[in-house]
């Protein structure tokens, strides 16, 4: 049996999880981000740290999650949801949401590790990809960074049409086996895919300017839209369900993970 690992106090408290295949990838976030000098974000205890077990009687596997969360002058909340079951699941979903008075998209990562292999989406998400005025000027950039990487990994398959809206041209998005190609795939594509989307994404942070009231208005409602699709959509509902039940996972998604309208901005 595992040592349950010690609380974490504050939303800025390390995470470390055992067994955890994307500590590295939340580490690196993590200093990505302290030039902007985070502040703790504020997320009940219950969702800061949370340990169970799954599996059957016969073969229980300890399994954890924890949440680690910041907000700095141009991001409403960053958040990293990381979730390690052995190898029933490994994952981390990082999503940067940036306040709507700043004409940015989203960060969004999900790095997922399954018993089927690795599942793998990266991209700076626009509030609606419709909005020419949103973040059409910097897709020629990221898509020089897509391409790149794009062309070393497989296809990751269809995404959902209701989900077009909330992707850019440079959705990086892969499906890759588990073992030493996969592992040799993420070292040497998704890690620096990963660090050169958020260094982009920061840049663009340190650029932006305050937009107008009724400009940060049509923003607050395109991400409300998006929170929305992708709180009732959330593919771990059924994962994390089967961890700590659903009035937990409810609340986790509704109210940490996608927290816009659960919010008075
Ligand atoms: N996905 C989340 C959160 C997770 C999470 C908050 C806390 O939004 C994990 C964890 N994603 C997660 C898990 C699975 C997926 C799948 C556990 C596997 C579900 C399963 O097969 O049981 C990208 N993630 C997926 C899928 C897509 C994405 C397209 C496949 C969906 C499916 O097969 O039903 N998530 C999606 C996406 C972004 C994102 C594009 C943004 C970059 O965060």
């Amino acid at each position: 049996m595992s040592i349950p690992a010690a609380p974490r106090a504050t939303s800025l408290d390390p995470v470390q999880l055992p067994d955890w295949r994307w500590q590295c990838f939340l580490d690196e976030a993590v200093a990505a981000l302290q030039p902007l000098g985070p502040e703790p974000y504020p997320i009940d205890p219950q969702f800061l740290s949370r340990e169970g077990v799954t599996g059957s009687k016969a073969k229980p596997v300890p399994v954890a999650t924890a949440t680690w969360a910041c907000q700095t002058e141009k991001f409403r909340q960053v958040r990293a949801a990381c979730v390690s079951a052995g190898s029933a699941a490994s994952v981390l979903n990082f999503v940067i949401n940036p306040r709507t008075c700043y004409d940015l998209p989203f960060f969004g990562a999900d790095l997922v590790t399954l018993p089927n292999g690795h599942l793998l989406a990266l991209d700076l998400q626009p509030v609606d990809r419709g909005d020419r005025l949103h973040t059409e000027a910097v897709w020629p950039e990221l898509l020089t960074i897509f391409e790149r990487w794009k062309q070393a990994l497989p296809d990751g398959g269809p995404i959902p049409e209701e989900a077009q809206p909330y992707f850019s041209p440079g959705f990086l998005w892969t499906r890759i086996p588990l073992g030493a190609e996969g592992d040799a795939l993420i070292d040497a594509v998704i890690r620096p895919a990963f660090q050169e989307y958020l260094q982009m994404y920061l840049k663009l942070e340190a650029s932006a300017s305050p937009v107008s009231a009724e400009r940060s208005e049509q923003l607050l409602a395109g991400q409300k839209r998006y929170t929305r699709y992708r709180a009732e959509k959330d593919p771990a509902r059924g994962m994390l369900s089967r961890f700590y039940g659903s009035e937990w996972t409810e609340a986790y998604i509704h109210d940490v993970l996608f927290d816009l309208e659960s919010q008075s901005v």
